[in-house]
Formats: C-alpha cells, sequence, structure tokens
C-alpha cells in the first residue's frame, strides 16, 4: 500500500476549506455533505475536484468510519425521473475539475454508522486508481456552501 499523502503545500497555495494531495495536485475544494432527516441511512457528499497535475486520475471509490460504504454515483433522467447509478471510476482529467453537486454526480454514502448533523465532520478517504488515497474531512452542512459563508466560517477557528 501506497503511503497516504497529506496537503502540506499546493500548488494553490492554501485555499479556505480545500484538501488536496500534493503529489498528484489533486485538491477537493470545499467539500460538503447536506444534513439529512435522523431516520435517513444515507446521504452524499459534494465538492470540487481539481486536479492540477499533467495527468489524468481517476477515483476508483472510497471509505469512511462514519458509512460502511461508500459509492461513486452520478444522476441521470430516465422518463424525467431522476435516478442515481453507480459509476465504478470518475476520471479528474489533467488540469481540469470536475463538479461534484446535488442533482449530478456524488459520493455516495450508505449504512450510516451514527447520527450526523449540521457541524460534524464526516471522514471519507478517496481511492485513486494509482494506489494514492485522498483523505478528507467533509463538514456536514444544512445549506449548499457558498464562497462566502465558507469564507466567514473559517473565521471562527
Ligand atoms: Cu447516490
Amino acid at each position: 500500500m501506497k503511503k497516504i499523502l497529506l496537503a502540506f503545500t499546493c500548488l494553490y497555495g492554501v485555499t479556505i476549506g480545500s484538501t488536496c494531495l500534493a503529489e498528484t495536485g489533486l485538491m477537493a475544494h470545499q467539500p460538503w455533505v447536506r444534513e439529512a432527516p435522523p431516520n435517513m441511512t444515507m446521504n452524499a457528499a459534494y465538492m470540487e475536484l481539481r486536479n492540477d497535475s499533467d495527468n489524468d486520475l481517476m477515483i476508483v471509490g472510497g471509505q469512511s468510519k462514519d458509512f460502511g460504504k461508500v459509492e461513486i454515483h452520478t444522476t441521470v433522467l430516465e422518463n424525467d425521473v431522476a435516478k442515481m447509478l453507480p459509476i465504478p471510476k470518475l476520471v479528474i482529467p489533467a488540469k481540469k475539475s470536475v463538479t461534484l453537486a446535488p442533482g449530478g454526480i456524488h459520493i455516495m454514502l450508505l449504512n450510516r454508522q451514527h447520527e450526523v448533523k449540521t457541524g460534524d465532520k464526516i471522514d471519507i478517504t478517496l481511492q485513486l486508481k494509482d494506489g494514492q488515497t485522498l483523505p478528507l474531512s467533509v463538514e456536514v452542512k444544512a445549506a449548499a456552501p457558498t464562497a462566502e459563508t465558507d469564507g466567514m466560517s473559517e473565521h471562527h477557528h
């Protein structure tokens, strides 16, 4: 197993609400999970994944201690009904970013292990095809973050 690379430096410098793999240049910007009703045992994580390297990167799965199962999903329209479909891999092309957002691609979190509320952090580790991992600490929010609210919450630390 390759060692986990934590983000010390980024080609972008320090960006609020971001985690990145310094070596691969993969960055997750503003990862978040929407607070789910207490009886709902699944949820989804959204973020912008940015690949600043010269190589395409492929996310093939993930793990979380807070959820029993982590999948990559996309959303498709079938007879005007939105349906989620698991996809085996998510390619982040070189020098490009892919946005994971409600109604589109998302990291599906299944089999919740305990209740999660707004303000909690969920640990998710994304698995890359080359063996590297991108560990994320994802905040549970009541609503989708904006650049401003994210910056403001940072001042409370
Ligand atoms: Cu899903």
